[in-house]
């Protein structure tokens, strides 16, 4: 099977708990190669440019408040079936309802606070890796 990428953030909770190196240890021991990896802090444009597809629903705005309260690690990463295996280390949305073994269950505060974005589809991939990563970024 080709190689695949998707994109994936490690979000502000995780940052601020200290967490990065024990998330990109279970992403790496999983079999995927760090394509990109930056951190930033996303201004609020960003925040609610990129989550645009949720501006209806009521928890919007919160989303953008709780991505953008601190520094987050973006991350674009490759493996065969990529997109399909990240969905599967994240784990479901909500924490009380992910699987064990995954990041969520392991990391995540609540719905919200969720430790990792992960896109949900090739065309989300495709949009989501080129909001954040140059080509010359992915190595
Ligand atoms: P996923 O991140 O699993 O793809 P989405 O795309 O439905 O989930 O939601 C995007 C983000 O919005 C979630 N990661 C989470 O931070 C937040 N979110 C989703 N559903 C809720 C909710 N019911 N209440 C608060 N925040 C939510």
């Amino acid at each position: 099977m080709a190689l695949e990428r998707t994109f994936g953030i490690i979000k502000p909770d995780a940052v601020k708990n200290g967490i990065i190196g024990e998330i990109l240890t279970m992403i790496q021991k999983d079999g995927f190669r760090i394509a990109g990896m930056k951190m930033r802090r996303l201004a609020k444009h960003e925040a609610e440019a990129f989550y645009a597809v949720h501006k209806e629903r009521p928890f919007y705005a919160g989303l953008v408040t709780f991505m953008t309260e601190g520094p987050v690690v973006l991350l674009v990463l490759e493996r065969e079936n990529a997109i399909a295996r990240w969905r599967e280390l994240m784990g479901a949305t909500n924490p009380a309802n992910a699987a064990e073994g995954t990041i969520r269950k392991k990391f995540a505060e609540n719905i919200e606070r969720n430790s990792v974005h992960g896109s949900d589809a090739p065309e989300t991939a495709r949009q989501e890796i080129p909001f954040f990563f140059s080509s010359s970024e992915l190595l």
